[in-house]
């Protein structure tokens, strides 16, 4: 239908749409928690696709994964064990096992659609959650996070967007779950959308987390398939003489993600650094 193409079309980016050619339906599919498409596109590979939002494609993918994880990963000193929310196609973890001080990394997503569809169709993003230091729960993120105190250096939520299950990943309660998880001196970064779209929403997120953490901040990366090119994310530190900015380490194998693009994705255009920092 549609003429073979797929237009993604939410109120969450009122009146525009991305549009991706579709060579072959690959999988269909209403699992308990949304609805899950997996198509071969004829210009960016495989994409992977929950109630109507793309979540990855395999062509753009690493832009978004390597910056979500490399952000408070290389900045952190000595990140041993890491949690991954959200997140289930398994690229973050790819991402965040390129780091060799990691000894544990545990990986918490909703849906078990994810994994079982990733592993079929997103082999390149699914190994990482095949690696032996990786462990795979599914169940809701915020309850996950209840009984952990104490415990991780690092957590990447990579989440869906605030319409659906993802939307108490957005909340302040959330950001304390996360807190209280942390260990000293520990990082989080969070999916922070985007500021073509969502400054209010990153706004909100910037002041609740700025009352949380000792470090609050918003960086971001480009990538062509998500709305309107960009996105970012709520990168935060419990110790304040940590600065986010600065990686301590170089990480191997990147195609998007180094030392320079690191410092650099901190720094705002006027409108968005205006829009966050004032009132
Ligand atoms: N790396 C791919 C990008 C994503 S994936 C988002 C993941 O979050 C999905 O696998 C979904 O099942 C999971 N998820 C949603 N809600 C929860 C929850 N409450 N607990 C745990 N996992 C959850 C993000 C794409 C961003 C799209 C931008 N428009």
């Amino acid at each position: 239908d549609n003429n073979g193409w797929f237009h993604e079309i939410s109120p969450q980016w009122p009146g525009q749409a991305l549009s991706l050619k579709v060579n072959k339906i690959l999988h269909v599919e209403k699992s308990k928690y949304q609805d899950v498409l997996v198509f071969e596109s004829e210009s960016y590979g495989n994409v992977l696709v929950l109630d109507g939002a793309v979540q990855c494609t395999e062509r753009d993918e690493f832009s978004y994964q390597e910056m979500i994880a490399h952000l408070p990963m290389a900045s952190h000193p000595n990140p041993e064990r890491v949690l991954v929310i959200g997140g289930g196609d398994g690229g973050v973890l790819r991402e965040v096992i390129k780091h060799p001080q990691v000894k544990e990394a545990v990986l918490c997503d909703i849906d078990e659609a994810v994994p079982r569809v990733s592993k079929q169709y997103l082999p390149k993003m699914a190994e990482g959650l095949e690696h032996e230091k990786v462990t795979v729960f599914i169940g809701d993120g915020f309850k996950f996070l209840q009984d952990k105190k104490n415990y991780f250096d690092v957590i990447i939520t990579d989440s869906s967007d605030p319409e659906g299950p993802a939307a108490a990943l957005f909340e302040k309660a959330f950001f304390e779950l996360l807190k209280n998880a942390l260990r000293d001196g520990g990082h989080i970064s969070t999916q922070g959308e985007c500021i073509w779209l969502h400054l209010p929403l990153i706004k909100s997120l910037r002041l609740a987390t700025r009352e949380l953490f000792a470090t609050a901040e918003y960086a971001y990366t480009t990538i062509p398939t998500y709305p309107s090119g960009q996105i970012g994310f709520i990168v935060c530190s419990k110790d304040g003489s940590r600065n986010l900015r600065k990686p301590l380490r170089e990480v191997p194998d990147c195609k998007y993600y180094n030392a320079k693009i690191h410092e650099c994705a901190f720094q705002l255009p006027q409108f968005a650094e205006s829009a966050l920092n004032e009132g």
